[in-house]
């Protein structure tokens, strides 16, 4: 399947274009991580394709063995970094499931630092 070309519209394509600065936290061929710029804890990170799909379902199953390939680790190192016992994997897909951007994206959210008010929602609605 051929590369979607960046979307000159996407914050995530100009990120990767390096247009817009984010604080980097791996970066690959395929792949690339950095903080959420409004972050739901300490050391909320973003890992997303470099190649621009709006959604999961659109994404090529070859993106997302790029992306697991770095997921497992990241997570675990994320978390470590904040000295956060847990984490949740995110990730969004519809704006009525609160997706606000249009580029695949998984949100690594650690979870269990003190003073976090964080209670799990679950299940939804
Ligand atoms: P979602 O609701 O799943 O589409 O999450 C989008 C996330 O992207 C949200 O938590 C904020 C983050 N975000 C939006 N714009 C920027 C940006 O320009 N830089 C960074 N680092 N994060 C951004």
């Amino acid at each position: 399947m051929p590369t979607p070309p960046p979307d000159p519209d996407c914050i995530f394509c100009r990120i990767v274009a390096g247009d817009i600065p984010c604080h980097k936290l791996h970066k690959d061929e395929h792949t690339l991580a950095f903080l959420d710029i409004n972050p739901t804890a300490p050391g909320h990170t973003l890992l997303i394709p470099k190649a621009h799909n709006a959604r999961l379902d659109e994404m090529p199953g070859e993106t997302m063995a790029k992306l697991g390939a770095v997921l497992p680790r990241l997570a675990g190192a994320v978390a470590g970094a904040v000295g956060a016992p847990g984490y949740n994997i995110l990730q969004n897909n519809g704006a009525e499931a609160g997706q606000a951007v249009f580029h695949v994206h998984f949100h690594i959210i650690p979870r269990g630092l003190p003073g976090s008010d964080f209670r799990f929602d679950w299940p939804a609605g």
